[in-house]
């Protein structure tokens, strides 16, 4: 036994002088001076005293020593925990505290806000900038390019991530060796990717679908990426023709069709468009095929299971569906009442079990309890079918939650923000249709009696408190909100009422 994620993700390709990232700058970084630079990271990180099995909350702009960090973390045996880089202090607090992190790192310029919340939880805060300076490489430069790998059994824990909770607060996930190791394996067969692939890569890293599905499936299949920082129209354009394949959420794939630069011709070579993290229209899919040629292959997963199921390379890509499960995992629909399996076409509760579930919820006995049954199988919240092909289809959501641009947002958060503002009785906060994020966020206001509301004044407070994603694009003021016999409010009617507000005629 050895330290499986390390061993067959990245080392894998000691010593091979063959391009693993294509930055901005032109220039390329090998995959053997890759592993020097995570080895240099890795003797680094044990100079700060550390436990395998600590948490390290790490939230950085995306870079090749960001991705460094992230494999030192896996030869460590330290967890790693990324964190959006829009969170504000307020929320990084959280984190900081409920995961008890041992170290910190965050760019230079976050250090103030950051440097009491990490003091206060007796953890080290290092820092780590976009261009690679800051602290913690300065001390992994004067290091030796070698690291023996920690040994890990595949049950041990690799990485938390947050994800929010329809009521109280986020929960951390716990992933271990074995989930994030045995997806990226299935995915790299299921998608037929290679070393001779090169991955168009513009997702950020601080999530599942950027750092578990793209730089693992790359990473585990030895082939190479365009690693840009962020989706920008102009850079996608310019390097398609370098690259074999994209993963996005459907927001790229809007914004290509958006643009008349991306032409048929520019996609032709591409082998395979995948997209996920937010449902694709059936249109989107439609218009990119009439564009390209090229059937986009969609895929379901969350960041307590990573990938549940794909829609076939092979065969046929349906539109509107998200495909099969993957092999080694189960999926069923229940009700979402008796948990009895349905029939068949019936909609349901979409549960999934497999080696690529969660452990649980990091100190949050309870909330395991209820998600996660003593089967196994992971209740996912999403509402679902099963066609009479198989093929599975989500139609919807059980749970209070907004996909903006393949980001999720829970109204419940921002509704606690919001009930917290002078003169404010109340709030519900729904997701409506946007043209280019899927969906945006909508607040509703109820002013107490006798107060008038400015809500300028009320979107500029939030900002102090969420970030940036997860603002209301615009507030909207109500003399009631409207309510069901049991006094529950009715989103239903509210995202009706406000369902082309955003949506251009
Ligand atoms: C940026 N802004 C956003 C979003 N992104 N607002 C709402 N929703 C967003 N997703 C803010 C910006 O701060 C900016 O604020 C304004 O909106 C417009 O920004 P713009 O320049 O248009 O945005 P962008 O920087 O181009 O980003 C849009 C994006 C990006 C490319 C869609 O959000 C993105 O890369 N999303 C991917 C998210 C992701 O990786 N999700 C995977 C989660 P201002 O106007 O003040 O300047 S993993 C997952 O879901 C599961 C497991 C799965 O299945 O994959
Ligand atoms: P998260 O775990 O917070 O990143 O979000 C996972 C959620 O995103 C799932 O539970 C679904 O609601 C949604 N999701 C991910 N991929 C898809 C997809 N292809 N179609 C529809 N919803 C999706």
């Amino acid at each position: 036994m050895g330290n499986p994620l390390y061993d067959r993700l990245f080392g894998i390709h000691a010593g091979k002088e063959t391009p693993f990232l294509h930055l901005p700058d032109g220039h390329t970084l090998t995959h053997a001076a890759f592993l020097d630079m995570a080895a240099r990271v890795a003797n680094a990180l044990t100079g700060y005293e550390l436990e395998p099995g600590d948490r390290v909350a790490v939230q950085v702009e995306k870079s090749p020593e960001a991705l460094a960090l992230y494999t030192a973390c896996a030869q460590t045996g330290l967890i790693f925990l990324p964190l959006n880089t829009a969170y504000t202090s307020a929320e990084l607090s959280y984190f900081i505290e409920n995961s008890g992190a041992a170290l910190v790192v965050c760019d230079a310029a976050k250090e103030t806000g950051l440097r009491p919340i990490a003091e206060a939880q007796n953890a080290r805060l290092e820092t780590l900038n976009a261009d690679g300076s800051g602290s913690l490489m300065r001390r992994a430069l004067g290091m030796l390019p070698a690291f023996e790998p920690v040994r890990r059994r595949p049950d041990d824990l690799a990485a938390f991530l947050y994800t929010s909770g329809t009521t109280g607060r986020s929960k951390g996930a716990m992933l271990t060796q074995d989930n994030l190791l045995s997806n990226a394996e299935t995915l790299v067969q299921e998608w037929r990717f290679t070393q001779d692939d090169v991955l168009l890569h513009a997702l950020p890293i601080f999530h599942t679908h950027g750092l578990f599905v793209a730089t693992n499936v790359v990473l585990a299949s030895g082939g190479s990426m365009i690693f840009l920082p962020k989706f920008d129209l102009d850079d996608i354009l310019r390097l398609m023709p370098d690259a074999t394949a994209m993963m996005g959420v459907p927001t790229f794939y809007t914004r290509l069709l958006g643009d008349d630069r991306f032409t048929g011709d520019l996609a032709r070579h591409m082998r395979l468009f995948i997209s996920g993290s937010a449902p694709l229209l059936a249109e989107t899919h439609e218009r990119f095929e009439a564009r390209t040629g090229h059937r986009i292959l969609e895929r379901y997963g969350m960041t307590e299971t990573n990938m549940n199921t794909s829609n076939p390379y092979d065969g046929e890509r349906r539109a509107g569906t998200v495909g099969f499960p993957l092999p080694d995992v189960e999926l069923k629909v229940t009700d979402p009442e008796t948990g009895e399996t349905l029939h068949q076409g019936e909609i349901g509760m979409v549960e999934v079990r497999g080696p690529n579930v969660f452990e649980g919820y990091w100190q949050m006995p309870e909330k395991t309890a209820a998600e996660l049954r003593e089967d196994g199988f992971f209740i996912t919240g999403d509402l679902g079918r099963v066609d009479e092909d198989g093929y599975v289809h989500i139609v919807g959501r059980g749970k209070d939650l907004i996909i903006s641009g393949g980001f999720n947002i829970y109204p419940k958060e921002i509704e606690l923000v919001l009930d917290d503002q002078p003169g404010v009785l109340e709030s519900a906060v729904i997701g409506v249709p946007h043209p280019d994020f899927g969906e945006t966020v909508l607040g509703i206001l109820v002013p107490a009696p006798g107060k008038t509301l400015e809500t300028d004044v009320i979107l500029a407070n939030v900002q102090n408190e969420l970030a940036r994603f997860k603002h209301p694009r615009k507030l909207i003021l109500l003399n009631e909100l409207p309510r069901n016999t049991m006094g529950k409010v009715q989103k239903n009617v509210l995202r009706d009422t406000y369902k082309d507000l955003f949506m251009t005629v």
